[in-house]
């Protein structure tokens, strides 16, 4: 077995079918992905193995284990989705387009958001009068979300929670998420709650990332605890096919290296759009249905992780300065996965106050403020904020113009100027 393998039987059932399953790989020892923590924390860190699997019988890839999700959507949660600016554009034209094309000419329609973060998306629906509830569990951005006037609960979203907001509010005409589906371990429990709260023409849409861009890139830092599944349109068909609800619409976003839009829909409310089936044909074309897809996107982490490792021990040795740009989630696989330690990367420049003065999970390399980053330019930028590299990019032209250079490792290990 590979270094890369299960260490040891890492088998359980599918969260969606129940069929026995096995994970294909194993990522090793895995801290909280956004666990930042002080010095005298590290003696009690939480670890658990990561480790991902393919479900023959229903298509869904997912995680063998997951901690407790307390673990992870806190008081202290440390992502806030408002901190990047094209993520804001973006959610408002998801937000308009919602208004324009679905909510128009309803009359006093009802929204609801799962995992609504700070108010990203919400905040859209606010001034225009439009009845909204947001259901974040994370207390302190939800917190941020009522302060800036928009409605939200601070709950996880369940069956049970639907009951109540039915009984308070009514059914809903939208249903929303983005980002947030993927990190609920009872998938199921949510397909239930959107059947009990959606109205009869109500429909349900949410974003995610997407596996064909996963595997097709190799960006297995999406892989980490929050991230329960990574979806493709065969598992989201066949996940919510049994509560009745069905697929009639996909869309492909540039969001976060890559993910999908599902419109779903009481089923024969609406007529799937031609996008469904030529999606699904594409996924069948890219292997996404067959197991031994996920032997060669194992093959290609354990390549990916050697050239990384290669690049940054000849940076260290060369004397240069790297510093991590952007303390994601995803850095925390990147780091743990390829044993990046503080000497290969000096400190992770980051703009969350959260974040900053705290050591990265696992890794323990100091996240620092971003004045620290133009400071003293480094080197080399490690751009583990990769999915925004457009924005970022743009921003940081005097880094490039001072020398700089950035490393990526999506979907290959390079250096780029
Ligand atoms: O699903 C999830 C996605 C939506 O967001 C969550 N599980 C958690 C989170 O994942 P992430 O932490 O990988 O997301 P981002 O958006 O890639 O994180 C970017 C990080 O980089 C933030 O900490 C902010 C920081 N940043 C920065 O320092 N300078 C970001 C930009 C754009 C910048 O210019
Ligand atoms: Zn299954």
């Amino acid at each position: 077995m590979t270094k890369s393998g299960p260490q040891h039987d890492l088998s359980g059932r599918c969260r969606v079918c129940n069929a026995q399953i096995s994970a294909f790989m194993s990522f090793g020892r895995m801290p909280i992905a956004n666990g930042f923590l002080n010095e005298e924390e590290i003696a009690n860190e939480y670890f658990f193995e990561l480790a991902p699997a393919f479900c023959e019988q229903c298509s869904m890839f997912q995680l063998i284990t997951q901690p407790q999700p307390e673990k992870m959507f806190h008081g202290q949660y440390a992502f806030y989705s408002s901190s990047s600016r094209y993520m804001q554009m973006h959610f408002e034209a998801f937000a308009n387009k919602v208004i324009t094309e679905i909510l128009a000419g309803g009359s006093d329609p009802f929204v609801v958001e799962l995992g609504s973060n700070d108010g990203i998306m919400l905040r859209h629906f606010h001034p225009r009068g439009i009845r909204h509830l947001g259901v974040e569990p994370s207390v302190n951005v939800a917190e941020v979300a009522r302060s800036r006037g928009i409605q939200t609960t601070s709950a996880f979203f369940n069956r049970k929670l639907t009951e109540e907001i039915v009984g308070e509010y009514g059914r809903a005409d939208v249903i929303l998420a983005a980002n947030v589906m993927c990190h609920i371990p009872d998938l199921p429990g949510v397909a239930a709650g959107a059947q009990h709260l959606l109205a009869s023409n109500g429909i349900l849409i949410f974003e995610e990332p997407y596996l064909g861009d996963m595997i097709g890139k190799t960006s297995y830092d999406q892989i980490y605890d929050e991230h329960v599944f990574i979806f493709s349109a065969t598992s989201i068909a066949r996940a919510f096919a049994p509560y009745d609800l069905e697929l009639v619409d996909v869309a492909p976003q540039i969001t976060h290296g890559g993910s999908m839009r599902y419109t779903l829909a009481r089923k024969g409310s609406r007529q799937a759009t031609a996008r469904v089936a030529k999606q699904l044909a594409q996924e069948r074309a890219q292997g996404l249905d067959d197991a031994k897809t996920y032997l060669g996107f194992r093959q290609n982490c354990e390549n990916s992780r050697a050239r990384l490792m290669q690049m940054l021990n000849d940076l260290n040795e060369q004397g240069k300065r790297v510093v991590g740009y952007g303390a994601t989630s995803k850095s925390t696989t990147v780091t743990n996965y390829c044993g990046i330690t503080p000497q290969l990367v000096e400190f992770i420049s980051d703009t969350t106050p959260i974040k900053q003065g705290k050591l990265s999970p696992g890794a323990h390399i100091p996240v620092r403020p971003y004045g620290e980053f133009i400071r003293a330019y480094p080197d080399y930028a490690l751009l583990f904020a990769w999915n925004h590299a457009a924005e970022i990019r743009e921003k940081e032209q005097a880094f490039v113009a001072a020398g700089g250079q950035w490393i990526v490792y999506v979907p290959d290990v390079r250096v780029i100027s």
